[in-house]
């Protein structure tokens, strides 16, 4: 039950009570904090809001950029009603890793920053009583774990973390904390997979429990009504007439899991689901079995003061910008999000394209700048050392990304890198085993794609061919041929474009990233890169060539909104290529968006 990742929910057996609120924190740069007992007790803390990254909350330099371990701690009280049962603590997520200790005891470790893990706490906690939670944590980067990236040390002594992405290290618990009782037998997983027949669908189900008893499963429609229920821990659900979930026209079946024993329920669990499929079929994206082209962005977990900590206004927020541009998808640019985004795009009729943090998988693009290094090594990135040891916790963060969203309805796609590097043979036999692990994962069977960087051109890049989809991130008009060049920029594009079209077979095309640096406050006529006249002159370029190219199926601009990045040369206190500010008002180019968006048809460029 531990490795469960269902959503924590209460319901006739289950019990949540939030663990948000002021957390105590303290740096341990000399790593000493074990040997001085500080899983009983932190020592000199200071308060800190869970959840939220820690980074941005003080006004120093060292605490912002601090890498290295750092702890949190909170008392929590058990009911004594709770005996007997089931005691779980439930991070939604603790980035990069963690140690969690319960009244001094090591109780549970995790690695990998943005999902969820559970420990079982059920033998140690105090029941009727508070308990002691500390919890250990650390943030530098490595190339062993994703996103990769290392930690300098500076000759002070400091360490500093060296992404090889381009997004700010936030860390900390950034997302909620729970204390969840369970039934001793319980539900521990639970999967769907829907086919349509007609006007019927027929939802095939799995439920997973650690016990013997009965299980039912039960639908029912937004009214309440039973639609459709039945038994086993395997089996099919016959909706007659069903209602489908849709781009932006939401429909959400509730599932309800039971075990059960004669009339008693020994556990319950319930999921909001929407009943769709999606497909691909003749280099078309098929939402139900009708085209639809994919319009919306890359984006960030990033926002003022908490940095990547959830944020349910700014959620919201999010949200209703995305609805009134017209957009139909985003990409969970470059880890799993927080649930309640899922969630949310369920209810609002988002498709999402779900994207495991492996980013910074490529020595030349480190930090942008970080002194050629991708020169002076030689050896190629996925032929290391270190490759099978991030090769295993690459395909884990598969796992625990699939298990956790793959009943989402609006999850269509999963994308298992960003900007790797493809233009060596040695990456070939990496990307088969992640993309064949995914594959055997989903029931589903969502397609699978990696996002391609600039310089993997058809004649250079040995792993497109592993994408169901295939998923360009291009700057054609900005870091190539840029400003004035902007006529050789599209010419340029033309030329990789005809190139990938002779070699794509039926495969559809999408652009997940492209983009130009903007300040929200720089107005020039006639324009300069970094105003906002160019960003529109390089959208209308990039617009019209993707329009004369009908397997270009989908444009997800880079990016929804600015958002922070390691400090240097290459970026002013952030990489500023949103099409919203970081505090989500409208560049001009959002309304640029909107007059495109808004008069494209759903099936834009596959209209029957
Ligand atoms: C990329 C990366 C993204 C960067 C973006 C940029 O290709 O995938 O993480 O932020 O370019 O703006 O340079």
């Amino acid at each position: 039950m531990e490795k469960s990742l269902l959503y924590p929910r209460q319901t006739a057996s289950r019990r949540v009570v939030s663990m948000n609120g002021m957390w105590k924190f303290q740096f341990d740069s000399e790593s000493t904090g074990i040997a001085s007992d500080w899983e009983n007790g932190l020592p000199e803390s200071v308060s800190m809001p869970v959840p939220s990254s820690f980074c941005d909350l003080f006004t120093d330099k060292d605490s912002r950029e601090y890498t290295g371990d750092f702890w949190y701690e909170t008392d929590f009280f058990v009911p004594g009603e709770w005996m007997g049962n089931e005691v779980l603590i439930r991070f939604g997520s603790a980035t990069h890793k963690a140690r969690v200790f319960v009244n001094g005891l090591e109780v549970g470790q995790h690695v990998g920053g943005f999902l969820p893990f559970n420990v079982r706490v059920t033998e140690i906690v105090r029941y009727n009583q508070y308990n002691k939670l500390t919890v250990l944590m650390n943030n530098e980067l490595s190339e062993t774990m994703i996103p990769c990236g290392t930690t300098k040390t500076l000759s002070n002594g400091k360490k500093m973390s060296l992404p090889y992405f381009d997004f700010y290290n936030y860390a900390g618990l950034q997302r909620p904390v729970s204390l969840l009782m369970l039934p001793k037998e319980t539900i521990t997983d639970f999967t769907v997979n829907h086919t349509l027949s007609g006007k019927d669908a027929v939802v095939d189900y799995t439920v997973t429990t650690n016990g013997n008893h009965e299980v039912s499963v039960t639908a029912k429609d937004e009214s309440g009504t039973v639609v459709a229920e039945a038994s086993g821990t395997k089996g099919s659900l016959l909706i007659k007439d069903a209602r489908l979930w849709n781009v932006h026209q939401s429909y959400l079946y509730t599932f309800t899991v039971r075990i059960i024993n004669g009339n008693q329920i020994i556990d319950e669990y319930f999921d909001r689901i929407g009943i769709r499929t999606f497909e691909i079929q003749n280099g078309h994206f098929l939402l139900n079995g009708n085209p639809v082209y994919l319009k919306g962005f890359g984006r960030h977990e990033d926002s003022d003061i908490r940095g990547r900590g959830l944020d349910l206004p700014t959620i919201k927020r999010d949200y209703e910008c995305m609805k009134w541009i017209g957009a139909n998808c985003f990409r969970t640019s470059h880890y799993p999000y927080a649930e309640e985004m899922y969630y949310m795009a369920d209810e609002e009729g988002f498709l999402v394209i779900d994207e495991v943090p492996a980013v910074g998988m490529m020595q030349s693009v480190t930090n942008f700048l970080a002194a050629n290094r991708g020169n002076q090594i030689k050896e190629t990135f996925f032929e290391k050392e270190t490759t099978p040891q991030l090769l295993e916790h690459h395909k884990e963060c598969i796992r625990e990304m699939i298990s956790r969203d793959k009943n989402h309805a609006s999850v269509i796609a999963w994308s298992l890198l960003n900007e790797p590097q493809t233009t060596h043979e040695t990456s070939a036999p990496y990307f088969e085993e992640v993309f064949s692990y995914a594959k055997e994962l989903d029931v589903q069977k969502r397609p699978c794609t990696f996002a391609v960087i600039m310089m993997s051109t058809p004649d250079t890049c040995k792993c497109w061919q592993f994408c169901d989809f295939v998923s360009l991130n291009r700057y054609y008009g900005w870091y190539m041929l840029g400003g004035y060049q902007m006529s050789d920029a599209e010419e340029a594009f033309r030329k990789e474009m005809d190139a990938w079209g002779r070699i794509r077979g039926d495969r559809p095309f999408i652009f997940t990233e492209y983009g130009a640096d903007t300040y929200f406050s720089e107005h020039k006529l006639p324009s300069v890169m970094w105003s906002q006249e160019y960003q529109d002159e390089y959208l209308d370029m990039n617009h019209k060539v993707f329009d004369s190219y009908p397997w270009v199926q989908g444009e997800l601009v880079w990016n929804f909104a600015d958002f922070q990045t390691t400090e240097g040369i290459m970026r002013a206190n952030g990489n500023k290529k949103g099409i919203f500010t970081r505090q989500r008002q409208p560049k001009d180019a959002a309304y640029l968006f909107k007059a495109r968006w808004e008069n494209m048809p759903v099936d834009y460029k596959c209209g029957k």
